[in-house]
Protein backbone atom coordinates (compact mmCIF):
# COMPACT_ATOMS: atom_id res chain seq x y z
CA UNK A 1 0.00 0.00 0.00
CA UNK A 2 1.13 3.43 -0.67
CA UNK A 3 1.92 5.91 2.11
CA UNK A 4 -0.91 8.12 1.03
CA UNK A 5 -3.24 5.37 1.12
CA UNK A 6 -1.95 4.13 4.81
CA UNK A 7 -2.48 7.31 6.00
CA UNK A 8 -5.86 8.28 4.91
CA UNK A 9 -6.73 5.28 5.67
CA UNK A 10 -6.08 5.65 9.02
CA UNK A 11 -7.63 9.12 9.41
CA UNK A 12 -10.41 7.44 7.71
CA UNK A 13 -10.77 5.55 10.77
CA UNK A 14 -10.08 7.53 13.70
CA UNK A 15 -12.06 10.52 12.22
CA UNK A 16 -14.98 8.80 11.22
CA UNK A 17 -17.27 11.28 12.60
CA UNK A 18 -15.10 14.67 11.16
CA UNK A 19 -16.77 14.62 7.24
CA UNK A 20 -15.06 17.84 6.90
CA UNK A 21 -12.05 16.91 8.22
CA UNK A 22 -12.40 13.81 6.15
CA UNK A 23 -12.98 15.95 2.78
CA UNK A 24 -10.20 18.63 3.00
CA UNK A 25 -7.65 15.90 4.16
CA UNK A 26 -8.22 13.38 1.11
CA UNK A 27 -8.62 16.59 -1.25
CA UNK A 28 -4.91 17.63 0.14
CA UNK A 29 -3.39 13.83 0.38
CA UNK A 30 -5.04 12.73 -3.12
CA UNK A 31 -2.79 15.53 -4.81
CA UNK A 32 0.35 15.29 -3.03
CA UNK A 33 0.53 11.87 -4.63
CA UNK A 34 2.98 13.00 -6.82
CA UNK A 35 5.45 14.50 -4.52
CA UNK A 36 5.10 11.75 -1.50
CA UNK A 37 6.15 8.72 -3.95
CA UNK A 38 9.10 10.78 -5.33
CA UNK A 39 10.18 11.25 -1.45
CA UNK A 40 8.66 8.34 -0.16
CA UNK A 41 11.40 6.99 2.23
CA UNK A 42 12.61 10.63 3.70
CA UNK A 43 8.49 11.60 4.64
CA UNK A 44 8.13 8.25 6.27
CA UNK A 45 11.38 8.50 8.31
CA UNK A 46 10.10 11.33 9.79
CA UNK A 47 6.22 10.25 9.67
CA UNK A 48 5.65 13.61 7.68
CA UNK A 49 1.91 12.70 6.67
CA UNK A 50 0.94 11.25 9.94
CA UNK A 51 1.58 14.45 11.57
CA UNK A 52 0.71 16.53 9.23
CA UNK A 53 -2.97 15.48 9.44
CA UNK A 54 -2.59 15.39 13.66
CA UNK A 55 -3.73 19.05 15.02
CA UNK A 56 -0.46 19.78 17.82
CA UNK A 57 -3.34 20.45 20.16
CA UNK A 58 -7.01 21.23 20.49
CA UNK A 59 -8.62 23.42 23.65
CA UNK A 60 -12.10 22.75 23.92
CA UNK A 61 -13.79 25.12 26.58
CA UNK A 62 -17.22 26.22 27.75
CA UNK A 63 -18.29 30.15 27.30
CA UNK A 64 -20.86 31.11 29.74
CA UNK A 65 -22.35 34.21 29.01
CA UNK A 66 -25.60 36.54 30.05
CA UNK A 67 -28.22 37.89 27.87
CA UNK A 68 -30.27 41.08 27.82
CA UNK A 69 -33.05 39.22 29.74
CA UNK A 70 -30.95 38.07 32.60
CA UNK A 71 -30.83 34.33 31.71
CA UNK A 72 -27.27 32.31 31.08
CA UNK A 73 -26.37 31.16 27.65
CA UNK A 74 -23.54 28.11 27.35
CA UNK A 75 -21.67 27.64 24.24
CA UNK A 76 -18.88 25.80 23.24
CA UNK A 77 -15.10 27.17 22.56
CA UNK A 78 -12.40 25.60 20.66
CA UNK A 79 -8.63 26.74 19.01
CA UNK A 80 -7.16 24.03 17.64
CA UNK A 81 -3.62 24.81 17.39
CA UNK A 82 -2.91 22.57 13.77
CA UNK A 83 0.84 23.57 13.02
CA UNK A 84 3.35 25.19 14.49
CA UNK A 85 6.64 24.26 11.75
CA UNK A 86 7.06 27.38 10.12
CA UNK A 87 5.69 30.19 12.52
CA UNK A 88 3.29 30.64 15.47
CA UNK A 89 -0.31 29.07 15.00
CA UNK A 90 -2.23 31.50 13.23
CA UNK A 91 -6.01 31.63 12.13
CA UNK A 92 -8.79 33.13 12.22
CA UNK A 93 -11.89 32.90 15.43
CA UNK A 94 -15.52 31.23 13.67
CA UNK A 95 -18.72 32.07 15.44
CA UNK A 96 -21.70 30.32 14.07
CA UNK A 97 -24.21 27.94 15.08
CA UNK A 98 -22.69 25.02 12.74
CA UNK A 99 -19.43 25.42 14.38
CA UNK A 100 -17.74 22.07 15.89
CA UNK A 101 -14.51 19.97 15.81
CA UNK A 102 -15.03 18.70 12.40
CA UNK A 103 -14.83 21.90 10.89
CA UNK A 104 -12.35 23.72 12.85
CA UNK A 105 -10.08 20.89 12.10
CA UNK A 106 -11.03 21.19 8.15
CA UNK A 107 -10.03 24.81 8.57
CA UNK A 108 -6.99 24.77 10.65
CA UNK A 109 -5.36 22.26 8.35
CA UNK A 110 -6.01 24.25 5.34
CA UNK A 111 -4.68 27.28 7.04
CA UNK A 112 -1.61 25.06 8.06
CA UNK A 113 -0.78 25.22 3.94
CA UNK A 114 -2.44 28.41 2.94
CA UNK A 115 -0.34 29.79 5.73
CA UNK A 116 2.86 28.26 4.01
CA UNK A 117 1.83 29.59 0.36
CA UNK A 118 2.18 33.38 1.74
CA UNK A 119 5.55 32.70 1.95
CA UNK A 120 5.46 34.63 5.89
CA UNK A 121 6.27 32.76 8.95
CA UNK A 122 2.96 31.83 10.13
CA UNK A 123 1.61 28.22 11.25
CA UNK A 124 -1.65 27.04 10.82
CA UNK A 125 -4.60 27.32 13.46
CA UNK A 126 -7.90 27.82 14.12
CA UNK A 127 -11.23 28.15 16.73
CA UNK A 128 -14.38 30.16 17.24
CA UNK A 129 -17.27 28.97 18.82
CA UNK A 130 -20.77 27.52 18.28
CA UNK A 131 -22.41 31.01 18.97
CA UNK A 132 -24.83 32.76 16.44
CA UNK A 133 -23.93 37.06 17.05
CA UNK A 134 -27.25 37.21 14.36
CA UNK A 135 -30.14 38.70 16.13
CA UNK A 136 -27.62 39.66 19.75
CA UNK A 137 -27.36 43.45 20.68
CA UNK A 138 -23.69 44.78 21.05
CA UNK A 139 -23.97 44.33 24.93
CA UNK A 140 -24.22 40.63 24.18
CA UNK A 141 -21.82 40.45 21.60
CA UNK A 142 -19.37 42.23 24.40
CA UNK A 143 -20.32 39.29 26.71
CA UNK A 144 -19.98 36.71 24.62
CA UNK A 145 -16.27 38.10 23.73
CA UNK A 146 -15.09 38.78 26.91
CA UNK A 147 -16.35 35.50 28.39
CA UNK A 148 -14.72 33.82 25.15
CA UNK A 149 -11.30 35.69 26.18
CA UNK A 150 -11.44 34.90 29.18
CA UNK A 151 -10.24 31.32 28.61
CA UNK A 152 -8.59 31.46 25.64
CA UNK A 153 -6.01 34.46 26.58
CA UNK A 154 -3.96 31.58 28.55
CA UNK A 155 -3.30 29.51 25.30
CA UNK A 156 -2.52 32.41 22.82
CA UNK A 157 0.26 35.10 22.92
CA UNK A 158 1.76 37.59 20.13
CA UNK A 159 4.63 34.78 19.54
CA UNK A 160 2.48 31.64 20.10
CA UNK A 161 -0.43 31.79 18.90
CA UNK A 162 -2.52 34.77 17.22
CA UNK A 163 -6.10 34.43 16.40
CA UNK A 164 -7.96 36.86 14.05
CA UNK A 165 -11.55 37.20 12.05
CA UNK A 166 -13.45 34.56 10.27
CA UNK A 167 -17.86 34.10 9.63
CA UNK A 168 -18.96 36.13 12.53
CA UNK A 169 -15.86 37.77 13.61
CA UNK A 170 -15.14 41.39 12.09
CA UNK A 171 -13.82 44.13 13.59
CA UNK A 172 -16.20 44.37 16.68
CA UNK A 173 -15.76 41.34 17.85
CA UNK A 174 -11.49 41.57 17.25
CA UNK A 175 -11.97 45.07 19.58
CA UNK A 176 -14.13 43.38 22.64
CA UNK A 177 -11.74 40.65 22.64
CA UNK A 178 -8.61 42.44 22.39
CA UNK A 179 -9.96 44.75 25.23
CA UNK A 180 -10.76 41.62 27.48
CA UNK A 181 -6.79 40.32 26.79
CA UNK A 182 -5.25 43.42 27.64
CA UNK A 183 -7.26 43.35 30.84
CA UNK A 184 -6.45 40.24 31.87
CA UNK A 185 -2.91 40.23 31.20
CA UNK A 186 -1.72 43.51 31.16
CA UNK A 187 -0.69 43.09 27.80
CA UNK A 188 -0.51 45.31 25.00
CA UNK A 189 0.44 43.51 21.94
CA UNK A 190 -0.09 42.09 18.93
CA UNK A 191 -1.71 38.96 19.81
CA UNK A 192 -5.12 39.70 17.56
CA UNK A 193 -5.11 40.94 14.23
CA UNK A 194 -7.99 42.46 12.06
CA UNK A 195 -7.38 45.02 14.97
CA UNK A 196 -9.18 48.66 14.89
CA UNK A 197 -6.75 51.24 13.25
CA UNK A 198 -6.29 52.89 16.30
CA UNK A 199 -5.47 50.16 18.41
CA UNK A 200 -2.47 48.67 16.33
CA UNK A 201 -4.95 47.58 13.27
CA UNK A 202 -3.02 47.56 9.85
CA UNK A 203 -4.92 49.60 6.85
CA UNK A 204 -5.88 47.07 4.34
CA UNK A 205 -6.87 43.93 6.75
CA UNK A 206 -10.24 44.87 6.36
CA UNK A 207 -9.90 44.65 2.42
CA UNK A 208 -7.01 42.46 1.90
CA UNK A 209 -8.81 38.66 1.35
CA UNK A 210 -11.12 40.47 -1.02
CA UNK A 211 -9.12 42.27 -2.55
CA UNK A 212 -6.08 39.55 -2.80
CA UNK A 213 -8.80 37.25 -4.71
CA UNK A 214 -9.15 39.24 -7.31
CA UNK A 215 -5.56 40.20 -7.62
CA UNK A 216 -4.90 36.33 -7.88
CA UNK A 217 -7.69 36.11 -10.40
CA UNK A 218 -6.75 39.18 -12.27
CA UNK A 219 -3.06 37.27 -12.85
CA UNK A 220 -4.38 33.33 -13.54
CA UNK A 221 -6.86 35.41 -16.48
CA UNK A 222 -3.63 37.74 -18.08
CA UNK A 223 -1.64 34.43 -18.67
CA UNK A 224 -4.25 33.84 -21.03
CA UNK A 225 -5.01 37.29 -22.08
CA UNK A 226 -7.92 37.76 -20.48
CA UNK A 227 -9.31 41.12 -18.87
CA UNK A 228 -11.66 41.79 -16.19
CA UNK A 229 -13.29 44.14 -17.99
CA UNK A 230 -16.68 44.01 -18.66
CA UNK A 231 -17.05 40.38 -17.43
CA UNK A 232 -20.02 39.26 -15.79
CA UNK A 233 -20.06 38.26 -12.30
CA UNK A 234 -21.12 36.24 -8.97
CA UNK A 235 -20.08 37.01 -6.15
CA UNK A 236 -21.65 34.38 -3.01
CA UNK A 237 -22.21 35.83 0.49
CA UNK A 238 -22.24 39.24 1.42
CA UNK A 239 -20.27 39.59 4.22
CA UNK A 240 -16.59 40.93 4.67
CA UNK A 241 -14.97 39.00 1.91
CA UNK A 242 -17.29 39.03 -0.98
CA UNK A 243 -17.71 43.28 0.15
CA UNK A 244 -14.43 43.56 -0.66
CA UNK A 245 -13.89 41.21 -3.82
CA UNK A 246 -16.76 43.20 -5.24
CA UNK A 247 -15.24 45.95 -4.62
CA UNK A 248 -11.89 45.14 -6.21
CA UNK A 249 -13.64 43.65 -9.13
CA UNK A 250 -15.63 46.57 -10.26
CA UNK A 251 -12.46 48.88 -9.87
CA UNK A 252 -10.81 46.52 -12.67
CA UNK A 253 -14.32 47.01 -14.77
CA UNK A 254 -15.92 44.16 -14.12
CA UNK A 255 -19.97 44.02 -13.77
CA UNK A 256 -20.99 42.13 -10.83
CA UNK A 257 -24.38 40.91 -11.05
CA UNK A 258 -25.24 38.90 -7.66
CA UNK A 259 -24.59 38.53 -4.12
CA UNK A 260 -26.34 36.40 -1.57
CA UNK A 261 -26.56 35.29 2.06
CA UNK A 262 -28.14 32.03 3.82
CA UNK A 263 -31.57 33.05 2.83
CA UNK A 264 -31.66 34.26 -1.03
CA UNK A 265 -29.27 36.11 -3.61
CA UNK A 266 -29.92 39.27 -5.44
CA UNK A 267 -29.94 39.87 -8.95
CA UNK A 268 -28.83 43.44 -10.10
CA UNK A 269 -28.48 43.44 -14.19
CA UNK A 270 -27.21 47.25 -14.06
CA UNK A 271 -24.45 46.31 -11.43
CA UNK A 272 -24.15 46.19 -7.88
CA UNK A 273 -24.27 49.37 -6.19
CA UNK A 274 -22.02 48.38 -3.19
CA UNK A 275 -22.77 50.97 -1.22
CA UNK A 276 -25.96 50.04 -0.67
CA UNK A 277 -24.37 46.38 0.38
CA UNK A 278 -22.16 48.19 2.94
CA UNK A 279 -24.70 49.87 4.34
CA UNK A 280 -27.22 46.96 5.12
CA UNK A 281 -24.35 44.67 6.14
CA UNK A 282 -21.65 46.72 7.59
CA UNK A 283 -23.76 49.74 9.66
CA UNK A 284 -27.31 48.15 10.09
CA UNK A 285 -26.07 44.53 10.12
CA UNK A 286 -29.19 43.21 7.54
CA UNK A 287 -30.22 41.10 5.35
CA UNK A 288 -29.63 40.95 1.63
CA UNK A 289 -33.29 41.22 0.41
CA UNK A 290 -33.35 44.84 1.44
CA UNK A 291 -30.90 45.42 -1.10
CA UNK A 292 -34.35 44.71 -3.68
CA UNK A 293 -36.55 46.68 -1.21
CA UNK A 294 -34.16 50.10 -1.89
CA UNK A 295 -33.13 49.72 -5.16
CA UNK A 296 -35.51 49.22 -8.07
CA UNK A 297 -35.97 46.63 -11.26
CA UNK A 298 -33.42 44.55 -8.76
CA UNK A 299 -35.07 40.75 -7.81
CA UNK A 300 -34.58 38.90 -4.71
CA UNK A 301 -34.81 34.94 -5.01
CA UNK A 302 -34.99 32.82 -1.94
CA UNK A 303 -32.13 29.93 -1.45
CA UNK A 304 -28.81 30.91 -1.78
CA UNK A 305 -28.30 27.74 -4.08
CA UNK A 306 -29.91 29.50 -7.10
CA UNK A 307 -26.87 31.90 -7.38
CA UNK A 308 -25.21 29.65 -9.25
CA UNK A 309 -27.47 29.42 -12.26
CA UNK A 310 -27.09 32.86 -13.07
CA UNK A 311 -25.14 33.00 -16.37
CA UNK A 312 -21.94 34.46 -15.58
CA UNK A 313 -18.61 34.32 -16.93
CA UNK A 314 -16.48 34.25 -13.79
CA UNK A 315 -17.86 33.21 -10.26
CA UNK A 316 -16.76 33.66 -6.86
CA UNK A 317 -17.91 31.78 -4.02
CA UNK A 318 -16.99 33.78 -0.89
CA UNK A 319 -19.91 32.63 1.54
CA UNK A 320 -18.93 29.19 3.37
CA UNK A 321 -17.39 25.28 3.62
CA UNK A 322 -19.66 23.16 0.52
CA UNK A 323 -22.03 25.64 -0.89
CA UNK A 324 -21.31 24.81 -4.61
CA UNK A 325 -22.07 21.15 -5.79
CA UNK A 326 -21.53 19.25 -8.83
CA UNK A 327 -24.64 20.20 -10.01
CA UNK A 328 -24.00 23.50 -9.89
CA UNK A 329 -20.47 23.66 -11.22
CA UNK A 330 -21.78 21.61 -14.20
CA UNK A 331 -24.71 24.60 -14.57
CA UNK A 332 -22.11 27.20 -14.04
CA UNK A 333 -19.47 25.76 -16.89
CA UNK A 334 -22.57 24.82 -19.30
CA UNK A 335 -23.71 28.41 -19.22
CA UNK A 336 -20.16 29.42 -19.88
CA UNK A 337 -18.58 30.07 -16.71
CA UNK A 338 -14.95 29.94 -17.56
CA UNK A 339 -13.21 30.62 -14.30
CA UNK A 340 -13.64 30.24 -10.52
CA UNK A 341 -11.66 31.93 -7.78
CA UNK A 342 -12.53 30.69 -3.97
CA UNK A 343 -12.75 33.46 -1.55
CA UNK A 344 -14.32 31.09 1.12
CA UNK A 345 -12.59 28.03 2.37
CA UNK A 346 -13.59 25.11 0.50
CA UNK A 347 -16.25 26.15 -1.22
CA UNK A 348 -16.66 23.40 -3.76
CA UNK A 349 -17.41 20.04 -3.00
CA UNK A 350 -14.94 17.56 -3.90
CA UNK A 351 -17.04 16.44 -6.86
CA UNK A 352 -17.55 20.20 -7.91
CA UNK A 353 -13.97 20.95 -7.57
CA UNK A 354 -13.16 17.81 -9.56
CA UNK A 355 -15.30 18.55 -12.37
CA UNK A 356 -13.74 22.70 -12.60
CA UNK A 357 -9.89 20.93 -12.97
CA UNK A 358 -11.42 18.11 -15.19
CA UNK A 359 -12.99 20.69 -17.87
CA UNK A 360 -9.90 23.01 -17.49
CA UNK A 361 -11.99 26.36 -16.25
CA UNK A 362 -9.33 28.72 -14.61
CA UNK A 363 -9.89 27.28 -11.53
CA UNK A 364 -7.92 28.82 -8.40
CA UNK A 365 -8.79 26.98 -5.01
CA UNK A 366 -9.40 28.75 -1.80
CA UNK A 367 -5.82 27.76 -0.25
CA UNK A 368 -4.48 29.86 -2.67
CA UNK A 369 -7.09 32.27 -3.64
CA UNK A 370 -8.06 33.85 -0.17
CA UNK A 371 -4.77 33.70 1.44
CA UNK A 372 -4.54 37.48 1.06
CA UNK A 373 -6.39 37.82 4.69
CA UNK A 374 -4.19 36.15 6.59
CA UNK A 375 -0.82 37.42 5.03
CA UNK A 376 -1.84 41.07 5.49
CA UNK A 377 -2.61 39.69 9.22
CA UNK A 378 1.05 38.67 9.22
CA UNK A 379 2.05 42.01 8.07
CA UNK A 380 0.13 43.37 10.47
CA UNK A 381 2.34 41.11 12.83
CA UNK A 382 5.36 42.50 11.48
CA UNK A 383 3.82 46.12 11.88
CA UNK A 384 3.05 45.49 15.76
CA UNK A 385 6.71 44.09 16.40
CA UNK A 386 8.32 46.92 14.55
CA UNK A 387 6.20 49.38 16.43
CA UNK A 388 5.29 51.35 13.40
CA UNK A 389 2.30 51.13 10.66
CA UNK A 390 2.89 51.51 7.28
CA UNK A 391 0.41 53.15 4.77
CA UNK A 392 -2.57 51.93 3.07
CA UNK A 393 -0.46 51.86 -0.87
CA UNK A 394 2.26 50.05 1.00
CA UNK A 395 0.30 46.98 2.43
CA UNK A 396 -1.86 47.18 -0.89
CA UNK A 397 1.40 46.48 -3.05
CA UNK A 398 2.60 44.15 -0.52
CA UNK A 399 -0.40 42.06 -0.81
CA UNK A 400 -0.71 42.22 -4.53
CA UNK A 401 2.95 41.19 -5.09
CA UNK A 402 2.07 37.94 -1.98
CA UNK A 403 -0.45 36.82 -4.43
CA UNK A 404 0.87 37.08 -7.72
CA UNK A 405 3.83 35.42 -6.16
CA UNK A 406 1.36 32.56 -4.92
CA UNK A 407 0.17 32.41 -8.59
CA UNK A 408 3.48 31.53 -9.34
CA UNK A 409 4.47 28.99 -7.29
CA UNK A 410 1.04 27.15 -7.52
CA UNK A 411 1.80 26.68 -11.29
CA UNK A 412 5.06 26.05 -10.95
CA UNK A 413 4.29 23.43 -8.52
CA UNK A 414 1.43 21.67 -10.98
CA UNK A 415 3.78 21.82 -13.99
CA UNK A 416 7.00 20.54 -11.96
CA UNK A 417 4.40 17.82 -11.11
CA UNK A 418 2.67 17.15 -14.44
CA UNK A 419 -0.54 18.91 -13.55
CA UNK A 420 -0.35 22.04 -15.63
CA UNK A 421 -2.65 24.60 -15.11
CA UNK A 422 -4.37 22.40 -12.37
CA UNK A 423 -3.94 24.79 -9.54
CA UNK A 424 -5.60 22.60 -6.50
CA UNK A 425 -2.19 20.11 -6.90
CA UNK A 426 -0.05 23.17 -7.59
CA UNK A 427 -1.66 25.31 -4.25
CA UNK A 428 -1.09 21.54 -2.37
CA UNK A 429 2.20 20.53 -3.04
CA UNK A 430 3.43 24.30 -2.79
CA UNK A 431 2.31 25.11 0.35
CA UNK A 432 3.01 21.12 1.82
CA UNK A 433 6.98 20.88 0.63
CA UNK A 434 7.44 24.14 2.87
CA UNK A 435 5.64 22.68 5.78
CA UNK A 436 7.44 19.14 5.29
CA UNK A 437 11.08 20.34 5.17
CA UNK A 438 10.18 23.00 8.08
CA UNK A 439 9.41 19.56 9.86
CA UNK A 440 11.64 17.91 8.84
CA UNK A 441 14.46 19.97 9.96
CA UNK A 442 12.89 20.35 13.33
CA UNK A 443 13.01 16.46 13.71
CA UNK A 444 10.11 14.31 15.69
CA UNK A 445 8.39 17.12 17.49
P1 LIG B 1 -18.80 37.00 7.19
O1 LIG B 1 -19.40 36.50 8.46
O2 LIG B 1 -18.37 38.42 7.12
O3 LIG B 1 -19.79 36.73 5.99
C1 LIG B 1 -20.25 35.48 5.65
C2 LIG B 1 -21.27 35.64 4.54
O4 LIG B 1 -21.61 34.36 4.01
C3 LIG B 1 -22.56 36.25 5.04
O5 LIG B 1 -23.10 37.06 4.05
C4 LIG B 1 -23.41 35.01 5.29
O6 LIG B 1 -24.81 35.24 5.27
C5 LIG B 1 -23.01 34.19 4.09
N1 LIG B 1 -23.38 32.79 4.27
C6 LIG B 1 -23.17 31.99 5.32
N2 LIG B 1 -23.62 30.76 5.09
C7 LIG B 1 -24.14 30.79 3.85
C8 LIG B 1 -24.77 29.84 3.01
N3 LIG B 1 -24.95 28.59 3.42
N4 LIG B 1 -25.15 30.23 1.77
C9 LIG B 1 -24.97 31.50 1.35
N5 LIG B 1 -24.39 32.44 2.10
C10 LIG B 1 -23.99 32.09 3.32
O7 LIG B 1 -17.59 36.03 6.89
P2 LIG B 1 -16.31 36.26 5.93
O8 LIG B 1 -16.72 37.06 4.74
O9 LIG B 1 -15.20 36.71 6.77
O10 LIG B 1 -16.01 34.76 5.50
C11 LIG B 1 -16.57 34.14 4.36
C12 LIG B 1 -15.73 32.94 3.96
O11 LIG B 1 -14.40 33.38 3.66
C13 LIG B 1 -15.57 31.85 5.02
O12 LIG B 1 -15.47 30.61 4.37
C14 LIG B 1 -14.24 32.20 5.67
O13 LIG B 1 -13.65 31.07 6.27
C15 LIG B 1 -13.46 32.64 4.45
N6 LIG B 1 -12.29 33.49 4.69
C16 LIG B 1 -12.37 34.64 5.42
C17 LIG B 1 -11.25 35.43 5.60
C18 LIG B 1 -11.31 36.74 6.32
O14 LIG B 1 -10.30 37.42 6.35
N7 LIG B 1 -12.44 37.15 6.87
C19 LIG B 1 -9.95 35.04 5.05
C20 LIG B 1 -9.98 33.84 4.23
C21 LIG B 1 -11.12 33.11 4.08
P3 LIG B 1 -25.69 35.17 6.63
O15 LIG B 1 -25.61 36.56 7.18
O16 LIG B 1 -27.03 34.79 6.14
O17 LIG B 1 -25.09 34.14 7.52
O1 LIG C 1 -9.35 31.68 6.67
C1 LIG C 1 -8.54 32.61 6.86
O2 LIG C 1 -7.46 32.65 6.27
C2 LIG C 1 -8.91 33.67 7.80
N1 LIG C 1 -10.02 33.64 8.33
C3 LIG C 1 -7.94 34.76 8.12
C4 LIG C 1 -7.01 34.34 9.22
C5 LIG C 1 -6.10 35.42 9.74
O3 LIG C 1 -5.34 35.09 10.66
O4 LIG C 1 -6.12 36.56 9.27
Amino acid sequence: MSYVDEVLAEVRKKNASEPEFLQAVGEVLESLRAVVDANEEKYRKYGILERLVEPERIISFRVPWIDDKGDVRVNRGYRVEFNSAIGPYKGGLRFHPTVNQSILKFLGFEQTLKNSLTSLPIGGGKGGADFDPKGKSDREVMAFCQSFMNELYRHIGADSDVPAGDMGVGGREIGYLYGQYKRITGRYEGVLTGKGLTFGGSLGRTQATGYGLIYILDEMLSHKSISLEGKRVVVSGSGNVAIYAVEKAQQLGARVIAMSDSNGYILDEDGIDLDIVKDIKEVKRGRIKEYADRKPGVSFHEGARGIWSIKCDIALPCATQNELDLEDAKKLVENGCFAVAEGANMPSTLEAAAYFVEKKINYMPAKAANAGGVAVSALEMTQNSERLSWSFEEVDRRLKDIMVNIYAMTSRAAEKYGHEGDFVTGANIAGFEKVAEAMMGQGVC
